[in-house]
């Protein structure tokens, strides 16, 4: 028998021993629990008995309401400001005084690596712009493996076009790169990291890629060939997972621990990443805090027990998105939607039957609370929910900007939804799709445009019409980062989606078409996604005039949180280790400062 305190509430003590424990209960039991916990928590619903209902047997939250509100950092208010102030102006000094271009490249990789980028947008532009202008005249070619390639990587990051020829120079005859190249281990990580930001059809790139990836990692092998322990952290960080392809906020707690190591570190900048961190960590738990307080107060954690209550997660993926200051109404509120996608989806793919299921999505398709009565209690306040914070930023926007975005917004959620419904008609007609009429239907079901609709709608002032008809029309950028974030989520949930029992996502339909090992499977996966990155690297130039350079950022980065979140399995619903230490660095502990 369960404690009863287990069962009262979600709050399971902070302290993970007693979740732990839990988590090694035989699964019969667990399965009593979740049974126990479904009568208490609904007890209106009688004809909940008689249906025999799926469970996706997700724990509860690991993060006690209390705890969550009692976070309080003192790098909120304005304590730091004049001191984070003059660090920024030293900064700037820094970066106006630069004379070799090359210099101010290598700060502005700093600047970018630690997380402080975002304050001297005009001074990196200056530095930029007049790189490329002396590209123009022409290209240095006595410069080195590592400038070519620091060069080439951050000005198409900024947008301009450079051809892959200028790695030409490194290659022999035939089209191979020189075999002298691998002495030059930093000169090999610098290009392996440009190759990232490949195009598709680049050869020289992708061969980049090939060459620098097989040196790499033998010379990590080798400690005669890299003596440097240092240098050997950042590359095997690197073959990990790319810069190009990282969490910004994560990437930056880590890089800050790697930048202090430096034997000619900056002072002032070292300084500064710290204390931006610890500020921008402050206002992350007010927004936190804030959104925690509309997630307890909806009382869908407790209501819907069959689904993820996982605010503290689904808020990890907005700093993901997003991390900058300025950007907490942007987060706040797509928590509320991530929120709701998540509990949808396990509506979907778990409780409902597909009588409620239909009856569902015709309520969505209709967007009309007359629909609410033919809806069994538990859809009821699933749909109000969706229906009243759709209306809110609806109104939000009509009040501050003039324009109707209510039709826009449900019609991007009458396509989850339709998409959520094939997907459990192919379940109970136990159909197995081929891997592309799957990925036809997935990328849509993955939420991936739902959300960077939200986010357009959210971040953009003032709004065009021609811009909301692009997104309604799913651009490149959205198709992209929605594959890359689908793909991601099979590979990080499909084992255990398969045994509580769903449709066979990607790795299964292509195992069950090509007749490729699950090991095969998941490797051309992983290929899908390079590929697809390559597409993105497009996207973000080509659709750049339609779209903000934020809106551009967070599609890309919302690929970007889906290959970290899924990185070690499920990363969202499982409540691993991995994902509860990477809450605690970005959300509850400060840098120390000295
Ligand atoms: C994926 O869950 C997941 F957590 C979602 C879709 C939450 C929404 C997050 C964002 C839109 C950022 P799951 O693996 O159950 O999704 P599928 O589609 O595989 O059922
Ligand atoms: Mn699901
Ligand atoms: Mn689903
Ligand atoms: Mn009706
Ligand atoms: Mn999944």
């Amino acid at each position: 028998v369960m404690p009863s305190s287990l069962l009262a509430s979600n709050a399971i003590r902070l302290d993970s021993q007693s979740h732990a424990s839990q988590a090694k209960l035989p699964i019969h039991q667990r399965v009593r629990l979740r049974i126990l916990r479904c009568r208490i928590a609904e007890p209106s619903q009688t004809n909940d008995q008689k249906i025999d209902r799926r469970s996706a047997f997700y724990q509860p939250s690991i993060w006690d309401y209390n705890y969550v509100q009692s976070l309080n950092s003192e790098y909120a208010g304005d304590m730091y400001v004049k001191w984070a102030t003059m660090l920024k102006e030293d900064v700037k000094r820094m970066l106006d005084k630069v004379v070799d271009p090359l210099d101010g490249l290598g700060l502005i990789d700093d600047l970018q690596r630690l997380g402080v980028f975002y304050h001297f947008e005009d001074e990196i532009h200056r530095i930029l712009e007049s790189t490329y202008n002396h590209i123009i005249e022409g290209w240095n070619t006595d410069e080195d493996l590592q400038a070519t390639s620091l060069k080439f990587r951050l000005l198409r990051q900024h947008g301009y076009t450079i051809s892959e020829d200028v790695f030409k120079n490194f290659m022999d005859e035939i089209g191979n790169f020189k075999t002298c190249l691998c002495e030059d281990v930093k000169g090999l990580l610098y290009l392996y990291e440009a190759s990232y930001f490949s195009l598709e059809g680049e050869r020289i790139l992708e061969e980049a890629r090939d060459f620098t990836t097989k040196n790499l990692n033998k010379i990590l092998k080798r400690k005669d060939m890299i003596d440097d322990e240092d240098l050997a952290i950042l590359v095997s960080h690197a073959l990990e997972v790319p810069t190009h392809w990282r969490m910004q906020r994560l990437e930056a707690r880590w890089f800050i621990d790697m930048y202090e190591r430096r034997p000619n570190l900056s002072p002032t900048l070292i300084q500064l990443a710290k204390l931006d961190f610890n500020m921008v960590q402050a206002t992350h738990q007010e927004d936190l805090k804030h959104v925690s307080r509309w997630w307890n107060k909806t009382g869908l954690g407790q209501k819907l027990s069959f689904a993820r209550d996982r605010l503290m997660e689904n808020f990890l993926w907005t700093i993901g998105m997003d991390f900058k200051p300025q950007m907490s109404y942007f987060r706040k509120n797509i928590t509320i939607f991530i929120s709701l996608i998540a509990i949808i989806d396990d509506v979907y793919d778990v409780y409902g039957t597909l009588d409620e299921l239909e009856r569902f999505t015709n309520a969505v398709e209709r967007w009309d609370l007359s629909e609410m009565e033919h809806l069994p209690a538990y859809m009821k306040i699933c749909f109000l929910a969706l229906f009243n914070s759709i209306n809110e930023i609806g109104y939000d926007t009509l009040k501050e900007q003039g324009v109707h975005i209510i039709p826009y917004l449900q019609k991007m959620w009458a396509d989850l939804c339709k998409s959520y419904l094939v997907e459990a008609k192919w379940y109970y007609s136990r159909h197995t799709p081929s891997f592309e009429e799957y990925m036809n239907n997935a990328w849509i079901s993955i939420a991936a445009p739902v959300a960077l609709a939200h986010a357009y709608v959210l971040c953009t002032n003032p709004i065009a019409k021609e811009g909301l008809k692009c997104v309604e029309k799913y651009p490149n950028l959205i198709r992209c980062s929605a594959t890359i974030f689908r793909l991601a989520d099979d590979l990080g949930t499909s084992t255990d989606e398969m045994e509580r029992g769903d449709i066979p996502k990607s790795i299964q339909c292509y195992m069950h078409e090509t007749g490729a090992s699950e090991k095969d499977a998941r490797k051309h996966m992983k290929y899908l996604i390079g590929e697809a990155w390559k597409k993105m690297n497009e996207a973000r130039v080509e659709d750049g005039s339609l779209f903000s350079r934020t809106i551009i950022g967070v599609a890309e980065n919302l690929a970007r949180m889906s290959q970290c979140m899924y990185q070690y399995g499920d990363g969202h619903g499982a409540q691993g280790p991995e994902t509860r230490d990477r809450v605690k660095s970005l959300l509850i502990n400060p840098i120390p400062l000295f």
